[in-house]
C-alpha cells in the first residue's frame, strides 16, 4: 500500500482544500492527514482557528480522499511520521514549495499548484464585509 501524508490546518473548509486532499490521494493508495491542533496554530502559526480541532478533524474524515487524520503538534514530527507511518510521498501545496525538501532522503516530496482565489482567510474577510 503507497501512503501519502500531507499537513495543514484546514479551518473552514473549502475546495481549494479538497482540491489538495483529492491530487494527494492520487498519488498513492491512503492519505493521512495531520491536522494543526488548536495549540500547534496559535503557538506557531499565530492563527486562531474557527473551527476547534475535534470539529475539523470530523470534517475532513467525512471526505472521500482521507483515509486517516493524525494530530500535528509540532514542526518537527514530519521526519518520524513519514517513517513511523511508512508514507512514500509527502505533498503540499506549492505555497511551501521547498520548504520541507529535508524529507527526500525518506520519501517522494510533492508541492502541488494551490487552487486560485480561495483561501480561509479571503473568506473571512468576505464574511466581515
Ligand atoms: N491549499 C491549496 N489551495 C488553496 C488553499 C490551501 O492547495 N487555495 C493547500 C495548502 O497549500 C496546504 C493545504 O491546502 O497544502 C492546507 O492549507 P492550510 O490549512 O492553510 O495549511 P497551512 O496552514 O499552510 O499548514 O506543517 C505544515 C502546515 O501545517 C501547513
Amino acid at each position: 500500500m503507497k501512503k501519502v501524508i500531507t499537513y495543514g490546518t484546514f479551518d473552514l473548509l473549502h475546495y481549494g482544500h479538497v482540491n489538495l486532499l483529492r491530487r494527494a490521494r492520487a498519488l498513492g493508495d491512503y492519505l493521512i492527514v495531520a491536522l494543526s491542533t488548536d495549540e500547534f496554530n496559535w503557538n506557531m502559526k499565530r492563527k486562531k482557528c474557527f473551527f476547534p480541532y475535534e470539529k475539523r478533524k470530523i470534517m475532513l474524515e467525512a471526505i472521500r480522499y482521507v483515509d486517516e487524520v493524525i494530530p500535528e503538534e509540532n514542526w518537527e514530527q514530519k521526519n518520524p511520521d513519514v517513517v513511523e507511518h511508512g508514507c512514500s510521498v509527502f505533498v503540499m501545496g506549492d505555497d511551501w514549495k521547498g520548504k520541507f525538501d529535508f524529507l527526500k532522503d525518506k520519501c517522494e516530496v510533492v508541492y502541488l499548484p494551490r487552487t486560485p482565489d480561495i483561501s480561509t482567510t479571503q473568506i473571512k474577510q468576505e464574511l466581515e464585509k
